[in-house]
This record gives structure tokens, C-alpha cells and sequence, in this order.
């Protein structure tokens, strides 16, 4: 029987990879690199220093700096998100997602957050969901981020639930395969190529519907 709910943050509760973008591609100008939206989203799902990494390489320059120099330009990025994360209030939930939240509270489902954001706490504070949720994995304590099945295992654990009571949620490819490979059941919102390893797949998060839901995943 499905008892809990674990969700990923950007692009499943809100969609702050706009934001990302603006603050990655202002970082990138200043290191003479251009990226675009297309590039950008190979960078969603994908931590801070991963994605740094790979806007490096878009441009040759991942032997330019040493490992100090790119914190620096990771933190640097950051501190322009963080400005850009004030914008959030209550409104940028996702469509469906504020029903969703609370038709689980309702029924004693019970919800966890698995986000690779290090942001994540203020991003559910402003969002005023934060008291809805047991827990937030930190990101920061983690072996190995996602595809690695490690978080949606520890957002079940802080449920005190095993991952077979658990519903995963997310929109990235690198999720989907993280929460398939921890045995979890996995709702994936994308488009129908990029969530084809989701055990239940829909395109916009307006689709989402605890029951069915509960029914899919004790199909
Ligand atoms: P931060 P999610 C992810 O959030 C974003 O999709 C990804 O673009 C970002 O690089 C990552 O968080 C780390 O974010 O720099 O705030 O720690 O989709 O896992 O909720
Ligand atoms: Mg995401």
C-alpha cells in the first residue's frame, strides 16, 4: 500500500530553470561562453558543479581553472539565483500541484522532498509548502546525486517508510532512473520521449491526480 509521496523540486512543485538560465548565462558571458535555452536543458536535474562542468566544456574551458576557481564560479552563479528566488511566492506553484499537496495531506499521505537543489528549503519556504512536507533530503550529504538511486532512497527513509510504500516523482530523465532504480514506483512529467521510463508518464503536472496515482502504483 502507497503511504508516501516523494517529490522532486524544480519542474514538478515549481519551475525556477528560467532563473537558472538568466544566472548561468550572465556567469558564462563574464567567461566568454554562450549558451542558450536548448543548452540549458541538458542542465536541469543535474547539480550545481555538474552543471558548471558541462557549460565548461560547451565552451573548451574545462582545463582553464582549478577546482578553488570553479567553486567560485559555481557560488558566484549562485548568489545571482538567489536574488532571482525572491520573485517566488505562493502563485508559482504548478498547475495542479497545490491540489495535489493537499488531497495527500487529506488522506495521511505523507511527503518528502528529493532535490538536487542546495536552494530547496527557501525555494518551499517562499512557496509557503514547507509544513506540509516531513522532510527535505540535503542534497549536500548525499554519496552521489541523481541518476543514483541514493536520495529517493533517504526521502523514504526520512518517511520512515520502504521504498515499495513510496511514489517518486519527477521531470528529469536522471530522476525517473534514480527512483527506478531505488524500487520505487515512478511518475514521470514530460514529454512522452523524455519520461519513457517512467512506470506512469503525463505531460503537464495539471494531469496529476492523487487517485490515480494510489491506483497506478498498486496496479
Ligand atoms: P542549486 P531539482 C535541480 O533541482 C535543478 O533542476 C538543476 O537545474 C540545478 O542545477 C540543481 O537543482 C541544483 O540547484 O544550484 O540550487 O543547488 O530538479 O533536483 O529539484
Ligand atoms: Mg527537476
Amino acid at each position: 500500500m502507497i503511504k508516501g509521496l516523494i517529490f522532486d523540486l524544480d519542474g514538478v512543485i515549481t519551475d525556477t530553470a528560467e532563473y537558472h538560465y538568466l544566472a548561468w548565462k550572465s556567469l558564462a558571458e563574464k567567461i566568454g561562453i554562450e549558451i542558450d535555452r536548448a543548452f540549458n536543458e541538458q542542465l536541469k536535474g543535474i547539480s550545481r558543479m555538474e552543471s558548471l562542468e558541462l557549460i565548461l566544456q560547451h565552451g573548451n574551458k574545462s582545463e582553464a581553472y582549478t577546482l578553488e576557481e570553479k567553486e567560485r564560479l559555481a557560488a558566484q552563479k549562485n548568489e545571482e539565483y538567489k536574488e532571482y528566488i525572491k520573485q517566488v511566492t505562493p502563485a508559482d506553484l504548478l498547475p495542479g500541484i497545490a491540489e495535489l499537496l493537499r488531497d495527500a495531506r487529506e488522506q495521511g499521505i505523507k511527503m518528502s522532498l528529493a532535490s538536487a537543489s542546495k536552494n530547496a528549503p527557501e525555494i518551499m519556504q517562499r512557496l509557503e509548502i514547507d509544513g506540509l512536507f516531513e522532510g527535505i533530503v540535503d542534497p549536500a550529504s548525499l554519496k552521489a546525486g541523481k541518476p543514483d538511486p541514493e536520495i529517493f532512497i533517504r526521502g523514504a527513509e526520512l518517511l520512515g517508510l520502504s521504498v515499495k510504500e513510496c511514489v517518486g516523482l519527477e521531470d528529469a530523465e536522471a530522476g525517473i532512473e534514480s527512483i527506478n532504480a531505488a524500487g520505487m514506483f515512478s511518475v514521470g512529467v514530460g514529454s512522452k520521449d523524455a519520461m519513457k521510463e517512467a512506470d506512469y508518464a503525463v505531460e503537464s503536472t495539471s494531469e496529476l491526480d492523487l487517485k490515480t496515482i494510489l491506483d497506478k502504483a498498486s496496479a
